[in-house]
């Protein structure tokens, strides 16, 4: 998977790439993240990429020049979806995790502080796509919790298969939350373990955290049963 990221922080971008997992995916090459900042490809002399609103009112609104030519100077693929990061996009959840999953590449338009002109998306045609009900200060968190997710959904990414297969809205447990794990000590400020997690019956084991899981999503996500 190939992603590219525009944005006006690429730093936040990179850091985060080069820590833990994602950083391991990348050496293994099962993904690549390159960042793009619109602020090399602006044409004014002060490298401006944004302006007053026409109409007025608070705040500056993403220019259309700097982020048509960074747009444009990116190599494509024969298969990549283009998404701008936004609060009025289409809700990030799981089964469009998966489906972004298949692409060859996914390249993410990050807005920061201010919107965008509106000629952005009537020009480029980005899917938009919001990670949830609330307002971030710009699209970086969310490009990257998407590439996080989308990563997961990829052959050979995590160290175990099976540790994405188990995990919460993936299919493992069809759509259940996750059951409640436990390691050492065996009692803890007389927190204890529950028994049947110790006696080595694998059947019950998995009786158990099946169980668990059913009765975890009724009681805190029943929308999902
Ligand atoms: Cl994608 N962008 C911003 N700025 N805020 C958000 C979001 C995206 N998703 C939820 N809140």
């Amino acid at each position: 998977m190939r992603y590219d990221v525009i944005t006006l922080f690429p730093e936040i971008i990179r850091s985060w790439a080069g820590e833990s997992i994602t950083k391991r995916g990348v050496e293994k090459g099962i993904i690549e993240i390159n960042t793009y900042n619109p602020r090399d490809y602006s044409l004014d002399k002060h490298k401006k990429v944004d302006d007053t609103p026409y109409g007025g009112g608070a705040g500056m609104v993403l220019a259309c020049q700097p982020i048509f030519d960074c747009y444009r100077d990116i190599e494509k693929t024969d298969d990549f979806e283009f998404i701008m990061l936004t609060p009025q996009g289409e809700k990030f959840n799981q089964k469009m995790s998966k489906e972004l999953s298949f692409k060859k590449q996914i390249i993410f338009l990050c807005g920061h502080y201010e919107g965008f002109d509106e000629r952005i998306r009537l020009g480029l045609k980005p899917k938009e796509v919001s990670i949830g009900d609330y307002v971030l200060t710009g699209g970086e968190l969310a490009s990257l919790v998407m590439i996080d997710s989308i990563s997961r959904n990829l052959e050979n990414y995590l160290g175990k298969q099976a540790s994405s297969d188990i995990d919460s809205f993936s299919d493992g447990l069809k759509g259940l939350l996750e059951y409640p794990q436990y390691t050492k000590p065996r009692v803890f400020e007389d927190m204890e373990v529950p028994d049947v997690l110790l006696n080595g019956n694998h059947k019950e084991i998995d009786e158990f955290r099946k169980q668990e899981s059913i009765k975890r999503t009724k009681a805190r996500r029943p929308d999902l049963l």
